[in-house]
């Protein structure tokens, strides 16, 4: 069922409602998320990112298998970071907090920022030094967060960030703090609401496992109540450099071009075995060369621009094609938009870039082939 019929059922808009009246995700599923009529909420209309074909990806796949991309870069901050922390902020919010802080590799950094300042709150985000694309860091200070670049990794940050939780009055918005998974549990939602069903498989990049956790939280709410009948196998994938849950112990010094899920120790390990144990799922490790091959394919081919990160799960997909079953519909979560990293789209691409040509049609027309 399409996202808008979703939001005419809830009531939202009328008969003749439209995508403008979508009210960011909070509202939208207010029945499934641990929200009362007097929490602050605090959204930029987050949610309702859309499930996109991807007809090149699915032909690889082949066996008439159906490949889409939930394109959840599309959110106000440019990731899934957005359904998280709309509820951790207006749940900060109504318990009265007036600062917030969180370690990140990026996202959760634009995030935060832009949530509680929205919401009249200070935000402190932790970043390790020299290791978070451009784009995010530009949004932290532009939304008006304290930025603190720490000569470590992300996370070493995280360890700080709790302890200054446990001693401060400031509330910690990474994803052990549990609403933002609850948040985050609408991105399941909204795949079935779009499908009319659960995919087979569902293939998401993996750091701190928070998103992967939560999608399955969704799927199972929505199952329970009746709106999905199966639930998907859950593939998760993280970069070689970076791959506790493959390795099954911690990373010390985690490496990876896709700086957002550059994580040793994941916060959700557990939850993400439990995961992986109970959808009969699996991890599995992608290198950096296979990441960037998802990458530029998703971009050059289906028109789809996301962050290396991101691309994690497509070239997950691809590197267990073998594993799908005929006909089976595949949704590959791509979490942040590409913009964020502007850096290494600019490194990374099989384009043609004429560079100090003359001003010239001659010389232009010469450079084009004519
Ligand atoms: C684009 O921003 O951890 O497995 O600090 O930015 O839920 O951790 C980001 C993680 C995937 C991994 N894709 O999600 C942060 C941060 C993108 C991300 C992940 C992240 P989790």
């Amino acid at each position: 069922m399409p996202l808008i019929q979703t939001l005419r059922q809830l009531g939202l808009g009328g008969a003749r409602a439209t995508m403008q009246d979508w009210p960011g995700l909070i509202e939208a599923y207010r029945r499934w998320l641990p929200v009362s009529q007097s929490t602050p909420v605090i959204s930029l209309r987050e949610g309702a990112t859309p499930l996109i074909p991807a007809p090149v990806i699915s032909e690889r796949i082949g066996k008439g298998v159906r490949v889409y991309l939930k394109y959840d870069g599309l959110n106000p901050t440019g990731s899934f970071k957005d359904r998280g922390m709309t509820m951790a902020i207006s749940k900060a919010k109504e318990a009265g907090s007036e600062a917030v802080i969180c370690a990140s590799t990026g996202n959760t950094s634009a995030a935060a920022a832009a949530y509680a300042r929205r919401g009249g709150m200070r935000a402190f985000v932790l970043i390790p030094d020299g290791y978070v694309a451009q784009g995010k860091l530009a949004q932290a200070l532009l939304y008006g967060a304290e930025v603190i670049a720490i000569k470590g990794n992300f996370d070493r940050a995280l360890a700080i960030v709790r302890d200054v939780a446990d001693r401060y009055p400031i509330t910690l918005v990474n994803s052990v703090n549990p609403y933002r998974l609850q948040g985050q549990k609408t991105a399941a939602f909204e795949v079935v609401d779009a499908l009319s069903d659960a995919p087979d498989w569902l293939c998401i990049p993996v750091g701190n496992a928070g998103n992967i956790t939560a999608y399955w939280m969704g799927f199972n709410e929505y199952r329970q109540a009746g709106h999905c009948r199966k639930l998907p196998r859950m593939m998760g994938f993280q970069a070689a450099g970076s791959a506790p849950l493959v390795l099954g112990h911690t990373v010390e010094q985690p490496d990876t071009i896709a700086t957002a899920i550059r994580i040793g120790n994941p916060v959700n390990r557990d939850n993400a075995l439990k995961v992986e144990r109970e959808s009969n799922g699996g991890f599995m490790a992608v290198t950096d060369a296979e990441i960037i091959d998802a990458y530029k394919l998703l971009g050059s081919q289906e028109g789809v621009f996301c962050e290396p990160a991101s691309a994690a799960s497509v070239a997950g997909l691809l590197k267990r094609r073998d594993e799908v079953p005929a006909g089976a519909t595949v949704v590959c979560v791509l979490t942040g938009n590409g913009l964020k990293d502007p850096a290494t789209a600019i490194e990374h691409n099989d384009s043609k870039f004429h560079t100090g040509l003359e001003a010239d049609t001659d010389a232009v027309a010469a450079v084009m082939g004519f």
